[in-house]
């Protein structure tokens, strides 16, 4: 009997046991700003964590709420913050990359409709090497 039973809690924990050990790429602070228009576009913002041993990047991201996910960066050039748009967004292996106003972000456009505080907009991420990964970002009234 104790056998069956020690094999039986083996038989369940090993799924979880190689889900985490698979996961290099670990999303987290997910948040959106309020989307007050439809079709207006909306930013997003998260934490990036690479707890692998390779280098990896974002290359693209896609949304049900959005035919155009684009990943953008803000830079101060003479005093003028500069929004423009990055074809990939690299982290280190054992690294993080912080997406914040005024930084990186993902930009929604053509939203299919309003969020407010409280929805939550779904995202898509596709990295090099990782792969793709599921978020759920929440929309909050500022940053948390
Ligand atoms: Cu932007």
């Amino acid at each position: 009997m104790k056998n069956i039973l020690f094999s039986l809690i083996f038989l369940i924990s090993l799924p979880f046991a190689a889900n985490a050990e698979d996961e290099d790429i670990v999303i987290s602070k997910e948040w959106a700003r309020p989307i007050l228009i439809a079709g207006r576009p909306g930013g997003a913002y998260f934490l990036i964590e690479n707890k692998g041993n390779e280098d990896d990047k974002l290359i693209s991201l896609s949304s049900s709420i959005s035919p155009r996910v684009e990943m953008h960066e803000h830079t101060m050039k003479d005093g003028v913050m500069k929004m423009s748009k990055v074809e990939a967004i690299e982290v280190s292996a054992g690294g993080s990359t912080e997406l914040k106003p005024g930084g990186y972000h993902i930009m929604l456009f053509d939203t299919a409709n309003k969020y407010g505080v409280g929805d939550e907009i779904d995202l898509k991420l596709n990295f090099e090497k990782s792969g793709t990964i599921d978020a759920t970002v929440k929309v909050l009234a500022k940053q948390p």
